[in-house]
C-alpha cells in the first residue's frame, strides 16, 4: 500500500477557548468550563492557565475552586460548542472528503486521494491549521503522519497550538523515547507489568519479541507489538449520509377524507422525524407522494434552502404539497408517503446568528419521553385521529398496514 498522509486536528482546551471568545475579558484568566464552584458536578475542561493550578477535565467542581479561587467559573453552553464544531468539520470538508470525527473538537484528515489537488501536503496542513484558526477564532494542533496513530501522537507533541510533522523514515526517532502510557493500547495495568520489567520508553518495547508480548497480554500484546512500532492500518473513518429517509403506507381501504388523510400524512412525518434527530440528519428537500385508487402515483416537493430536522415544520410543508396535490383530483387514496432527501448531517446554523432552540430541544424532550413510555406517549391531536382505524399499542404507535412503518 502506499504511504498515506494523515493529519490529526485537535482544538485546545476547546470549550473553555470558546468561553473566552465570546467574553474577552477571559483571555490570559483560568477558565474552568462545566459549573459554578459550590454546584455539583465536574469540570468539562478548562483553560491552560487553570492547567498550571492542577486542574483537569473530569475533576470535581469544589475541588476545582480548592486549586484555584481565583479561578473564572462558567457553566458553559453545549448549543454555542456544537455550532463552533459544525463549522470546524465544514471547513475541514473543503480540503478532502475524507474526514473523520473523531469527537466535537478533533478530527482526523486524509490527503493521500487528494494528492493531484496539491502540490505540497505539508503546506496544505499547515493551511488548513491556519484557516481553521482565522475563521474559528480558537488555536489548534495539528499532527500528520503516515497513519492515524503516529498523527494523533505528533498532535500530542504539538500541543498547545503547535504543528508537528513526523517525516518519512523518522518515525522510530520519533517514537523511540515517549513514554509507553502514550499509546492507547497500553493501560494502567499494562503499564505496571510493564515497568516491572523497566520497560518506561516506547523503545524499550522493541526488544520484547512478539510472542512474549502475546502471552503476557494476549491480543492486547499484538496490538502493543504494532502500536510500538507505529504500525496502523485503520482507515479515517467516514460515516456515509444516507440518499433519503421516507415513510410511506398503504391504506386498509381507500381514503377520501381530507381530515383522515392529513393524520395520517402527519403520523408519517413523526415517524420520519424521528429517524432523521436518531441519524442527526437535516433535509433539504421535503417530498410527498400519492398513490390514487387506479394506481396513478403522483409526487410533489419543495427544496428547502434552509434543511430542516423538525417535526412541526416537516409537518407544515407535506400538508401545503399533499393539498396542492389533492385539490386537483375527485378519487379516493390507497396510499401515501414523505420522504425527505438531500441530507446533511450539520445543523444549519451560522455561528453568532440568533438561534432558538425551542423547536429542537422539544423534539429531544419528546423522544425521552416516548423512549420511555413508548412513541404511543406523545402523538399530536391530528395523529390522535388514527385511533379510529388502527390499533394502538402503546410502545410502538398505531399498527399500520405496511409492516416496515411499526418497526
Ligand atoms: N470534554 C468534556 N468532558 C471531558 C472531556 C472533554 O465535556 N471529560 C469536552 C470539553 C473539551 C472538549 O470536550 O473542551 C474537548 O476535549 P479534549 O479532550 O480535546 O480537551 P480540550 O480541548 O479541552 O483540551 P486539549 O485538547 O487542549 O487538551
Ligand atoms: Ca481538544
Amino acid at each position: 500500500m502506499n504511504r498515506r498522509y494523515i493529519i490529526h486536528i485537535d482544538i485546545d482546551a476547546f470549550f473553555a477557548a470558546v468561553e473566552v471568545l465570546l467574553n474577552p475579558s477571559l483571555k490570559g484568566k483560568p477558565v474552568i468550563v462545566g459549573g459554578l464552584p459550590h454546584e455539583r458536578g465536574v469540570a468539562a475542561t478548562c483553560s491552560y492557565e487553570a492547567r498550571k493550578f492542577g486542574v483537569h477535565a473530569g475533576m470535581p467542581l469544589r475541588k476545582c475552586y480548592q486549586l484555584c479561587p481565583q479561578g473564572s467559573f462558567v457553566r458553559g453552553n453545549n448549543q454555542v460548542y456544537q455550532a463552533f464544531s459544525e463549522k470546524f468539520f465544514r471547513i475541514l470538508h473543503e480540503y478532502t472528503p475524507d474526514v473523520e470525527d473523531a469527537s466535537l473538537d478533533e478530527a482526523y484528515l486524509d490527503l493521500t486521494r487528494c494528492r493531484p489537488l496539491y502540490r505540497s501536503f505539508s503546506a496544505t496542513a499547515r493551511q488548513v491549521k491556519q484557516r481553521v484558526e482565522k475563521e474559528l477564532g480558537l488555536k489548534v494542533s495539528v499532527g500528520v503522519g503516515a497513519n492515524k496513530i503516529l498523527a494523533k501522537l505528533a498532535t500530542k507533541r504539538a500541543k498547545p497550538g503547535g504543528f508537528f510533522e513526523i517525516e518519512r523514515g523518522r518515525e522510530e526517532e520519533f517514537l523511540r523515547d515517549l513514554p509507553i502510557d502514550a499509546l492507547p493500547g497500553i493501560g494502567p495495568k499494562a503499564q505496571v507489568v510493564l515497568r516491572l520489567v523497566n520497560i518506561q520508553k516506547i523503545g524499550d518495547l522493541w526488544g520484547l519479541p512478539r510472542s512474549t508480548l502475546r502471552s503476557l497480554f494476549g491480543q492486547g500484546g499484538e496490538e502493543m507489538y504494532l502500536q510500538s512500532r507505529g504500525i496502523d492500518s485503520r482507515p479515517v473513518f467516514t460515516p456515509t449520509v444516507p440518499k433519503s429517509v421516507s415513510r410511506e403506507t398503504t391504506f386498509l381501504e381507500d381514503l377520501w377524507d381530507r381530515r383522515l388523510l392529513l393524520a395520517h400524512l402527519a403520523y408519517l412525518c413523526d415517524r420520519m422525524t424521528l429517524s432523521l434527530r436518531q441519524e442527526h440528519l437535516y433535509a433539504h428537500i421535503i417530498e410527498i407522494k400519492a398513490r390514487y385508487s387506479d394506481f396513478k402515483t403522483e409526487v410533489r416537493r419543495r427544496l428547502l434552502v434552509m434543511p430542516l430536522q423538525e417535526m412541526g415544520k416537516i409537518y407544515k410543508i407535506a400538508e401545503e404539497l399533499f393539498l396542492g396535490l389533492v385539490a386537483s383530483s375527485r378519487l379516493a387514496l390507497r396510499l401515501v408517503g414523505v420522504k425527505a432527501s438531500d441530507l446533511v448531517r450539520a445543523r444549519p446554523l451560522s455561528l453568532y446568528e440568533p438561534y432558538s432552540e425551542r423547536a429542537e430541544k422539544l423534539g429531544w424532550a419528546v423522544d425521552k419521553v416516548r423512549e420511555k413510555y413508548g412513541f404511543g406517549s406523545i402523538l399530536t391531536v391530528r395523529e390522535k385521529m388514527l385511533d379510529s382505524i388502527y390499533s394502538f399499542e402503546p410502545r410502538r404507535g398505531f399498527v399500520l398496514k405496511t409492516a416496515s412503518l411499526t418497526k
